[in-house]
């Protein structure tokens, strides 16, 4: 077994001498329970690739008992942690993101929708089964609302048949995959002399659409069109959607996915919980063609499997679109 030394704080990128962090009142809101909603959720994913969610008929329950779950297993000793097993790419991680060098100020879980019981070795009897319990209810609900969501841009884009998104995540092959980021207090991080520690680099989600949701600790960013940052503040009763790669593509451009990262925190630990809705390994991403017409078709054709093989090839930060443009 190769064993790897472990990173020093100057190995984690810093940001340095950024403005000092506006909460930007201005993130779209989008009221679930409202029928205007459809024209905001398209509003935000051409301007923002992201928005956040109120009224969503979440139980509160499911967050709760799945984030006390997590905080359980994160409070665990490491020497329990690493009986997860290194995330290739499912299991637990701590500081290495990804298999191409990237750190982050940051331990996580990374599970499939598939019930892969070598991954949840660190519980056994009636642990795992309340894990396991709180973790389906969980997916479920998440699954559900980001289905809701897709068939509600299908509408608002006018696309027929109107699951022809949310299908990719109901397949019983989808290839979704969850993640609960708990990011320590970093000693290192100097708010007031402009050094903030990167808890989770920049970067685009790969698959169609992600949700987030996080305890009230601040530290996601996302960046905006002209490529200025802005922080999210945090609201542990909502929850936060991404426009992934595959949308971009399948919208033929019109929605952009959100670059975005997580900034570590000097005093507060910051525990978020992300479903990534993607699709069956062998489906084929590409514009929809009534999205195309009369336009030009931005990308080439490919299946999930050549992108996420090509996105586990790349870098945290790497703009892994442009392979599949077309010139
Ligand atoms: C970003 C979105 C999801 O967290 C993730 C990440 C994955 C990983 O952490 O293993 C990747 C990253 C993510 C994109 C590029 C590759 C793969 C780390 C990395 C450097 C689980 C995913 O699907 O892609």
């Amino acid at each position: 077994m190769v064993v790897l030394s472990k990173p020093a704080i100057e190995q984690f990128s810093h940001i340095r001498n950024i403005k000092p962090t506006t909460l930007f009142p201005q993130i779209p809101l989008v009221d679930l329970s409202k029928p205007e909603s459809k024209h905001q959720i398209i509003k935000a994913c051409e301007e923002f690739g992201f928005f956040k969610v109120i009224n969503h008929d979440v139980p509160m329950e499911f967050i709760s008992r799945l984030e006390s779950e997590a905080t359980k297993f994160f409070s665990l000793p490491l020497c329990e942690k690493k009986k997860t097993g290194q995330p290739e790419p499912y299991g637990y991680g701590n500081k290495r993101i990804g298999p191409n060098g990237d750190f982050g100020w940051v331990e996580y879980l990374l599970l499939t929708n598939n019930q892969d019981p070598n991954l949840l070795r660190f519980l056994s009897g009636e642990n795992l089964e309340t894990f396991r319990f709180a973790l389906n209810n969980y997916m479920s609900a998440m699954k559900k609302m980001a289905c809701e969501i897709l068939e509600m841009i299908a509408d608002g884009l006018k696309i027929q048949p109107r699951n022809v998104l949310s299908k990719l995540l109901m397949d019983e092959q989808s290839d979704s995959v969850f993640r609960l980021n708990y990011y320590p207090p970093c000693p290192d991080v100097q708010p007031l002399n402009g050094s903030n520690v990167i808890g989770f680099g920049e970067h685009t989600d790969p698959q169609v659409i992600s949700v987030l949701r996080s305890n009230n600790t601040s530290g996601l960013q996302i960046s905006l069109r002209d490529g200025s940052w802005i922080s999210v503040p945090p609201d542990q009763t909502s929850f936060f959607i991404n426009v992934g790669d595959s949308l971009q593509v399948m919208t033929n451009g019109k929605f952009k996915s959100v670059k975005h990262r997580v900034l570590a925190n000097s005093v507060k630990c910051r525990l978020s919980m992300i479903y990534f809705g993607g699709p069956p390994l062998s489906e084929k991403i590409a514009p929809l063609p009534s999205l195309v017409r009369g336009e030009q078709s931005l990308y080439k054709e490919f299946t999930w499997f050549e992108y996420k093989k090509s996105a586990y090839d790349s870098s945290l930060a790497d703009n892994r679109l442009i392979h599949f443009e077309r010139i």
